[in-house]
């Protein structure tokens, strides 16, 4: 039985000799105390986020060439804790482990549902566990704003009241977006920020009606909205609850609209570390071509000016945009969706993978989950989010265009941390061992593994107080 590590490491080799037999406690305090007494050493070679980790009866060797190495070592070394009948052990064994991509993403919705800075921070753990270094927020959607800007308070103040179904809603303050950053930080992540636009601003119409088309209900949109599974429709000016999409969007020839996104990209630019700002992009299924091309011309281009790479969904390559912008992939039929994608490397950028029917993590597993989305080509099962390879998603796209997988949780449907876990395990593994993992086809990069060795860590799981999927495929001890 391979050893319950998630994502697996670039090489494993066990070691001949006895296990390391740590002091009882639970997995979390074990694997505290040996890493805060593990030997460690700063070396080079090991790449950015790369490590070395050797475990014997003697104890615990750590080697990387930084700080974000020795914590992907740390993360793996807990995973290693097992329990026997004599009490806990670890197996002898070394193992050498570098990211097969630099970007490896989690993103929350939380303009569908606000979750509140707890939340936020629990799904920061649960992300870095897997060694994933990215959490993409999507702070503002048709349903809310969810982030308190001092150059336009307004816009969070007038339209934070409520989340999809007139559930609670709720904005974060600078403070608390600035200690999102700081958690993240210290768990080697980054945060990447989305206002996304033109589509899915019907929010910044409670506050700027003069920036704010009127709600087109086309018949493609009735269509869409019904794929979703339904939802009214929107009025000018009052919050909405309901989750269609496609029928908002920014009027490019507003006179205030250029103003308004220098001060609001500019200060979420400002307050955000990472490097990247995300502008959305996406279904902005209402909106004339010409002036979508200009808006997001536009808005790409005050980003790039604030020194931060833009970041959009990939529908925006049709647009004229600044050199190495970013483009995420959510397409998974055929279509123009994959050549749209591919405009972006041609372009001098590289692409993030999403690709929903394989890794949105707001899709049912199967007809009986009582929550989640279907219309990304039907249920998603456990097998399905392990079963691709970001090298066979866009045909035709070298492997060095690949930034790297994201994987999202879209919330129409997702009220609580209980819900958050609920979707997000065991598929948030799937996700984790695309991004970090050797190709599919190497060692343990099967679904036959796969299966064994999430269900070895579903203990730690339990313990942690995470929920999740059983699925019947899975071997659950
Ligand atoms: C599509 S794919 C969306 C979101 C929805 C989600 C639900 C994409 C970029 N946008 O607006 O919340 O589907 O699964």
């Amino acid at each position: 039985m391979p050893l319950a590590l998630i994502p697996w490491p670039s090489s494993v080799t066990p070691v001949d000799g006895p296990p390391l037999r740590p002091q009882p406690g639970t997995r979390r305090e074990i694997a505290q105390r040996l890493a805060a007494s593990a030997e460690r050493l700063i070396l080079e070679g090991h790449g950015p986020e790369g490590y070395q980790l050797i475990v014997s009866a003697a104890g615990v060797r750590i080697e990387s060439s930084t700080a974000a190495g020795a914590f992907y070592a740390e993360q793996t070394l807990a995973q290693l804790v097992q329990l026997d009948a004599d009490g806990p052990l670890l197996p002898a064994v070394e193992i050498r482990d570098v990211p097969r991509f630099g970007y490896r993403g989690v993103m929350l919705d939380v303009a569908r549902h606000f979750h509140p800075v707890s939340t936020v921070e629990a799904v920061i753990d649960r992300a870095a566990a897997l060694k994933l270094n990215a959490l993409h927020l999507h702070l503002t959607d048709d349903q809310g704003w969810r982030l308190e800007l001092a150059s336009h308070p307004e816009l969070a103040h007038r339209a934070s009241g409520t989340s999809v179904d007139g559930d609670p809603g709720g904005f974060y303050t600078r403070a608390e977006y600035a200690g999102i950053v700081e958690y993240a930080a210290a768990r080697h992540m980054i945060v990447v920020p989305e206002f996304d636009l033109p589509g899915h601003t019907h929010a910044v119409g409670l506050s700027h009606p003069e920036l704010l088309a009127d709600p087109v209900i086309s018949e493609h949109i009735v269509e869409i909205t019904e794929q979703y599974g339904g939802g009214g429709l929107p009025e000018q000016g009052v919050p909405y609850t309901a989750i269609a999409v496609g029928f908002s969007s920014l009027r490019a020839d507003a006179p205030g609209l250029e103003p308004f996104l220098r001060e609001v990209l500019g200060e979420i630019a400002a307050v955000t570390p990472g490097p990247y700002v995300h502008v959305g992009g996406d279904e902005a299924l209402g909106t004339d071509p010409a002036d979508f091309r200009a808006m997001i011309e536009l808005a790409t281009r005050i980003v790039a000016e604030t020194g931060k790479t833009p970041l959009t969904w990939h529908e925006a390559s049709v647009a004229d945009l600044p050199r190495g912008t970013i483009g995420q992939y959510w397409g998974f039929r055929t279509g123009d969706h994959a050549e749209r994608a591919r405009a972006f490397a041609d372009k001098g950028g590289r692409l993030i993978l999403s690709p929903a029917d394989a890794i949105y993590l707001d899709m049912k597993y199967d007809a009986e989950t009582p929550i989640g989305l279907t219309w990304a080509d039907g249920p998603t099962s456990v097998a399905r989010s392990y079963d691709w390879d970001p090298a066979g998603v866009i045909p035709d796209l070298p492997e060095p265009a690949i930034l790297g997988v994201e994987a999202p949780l879209w919330t129409e449907t997702v009220r609580t941390l209980a819900d958050i876990d609920l979707l997000m395990f065991p598929r948030i593994g799937s996700a984790a061992e695309a991004g970090w993992s050797p190709p599919a086809g190497s060692a343990e990069r099967t679904w036959e593994s796969f299966r064994e060795r999430i269900a070895g860590l579903a203990e730690a799981w339990t313990e942690a107080g995470i929920g999740f999927h059983r699925a019947d495929d899975v071997p659950w001890r």
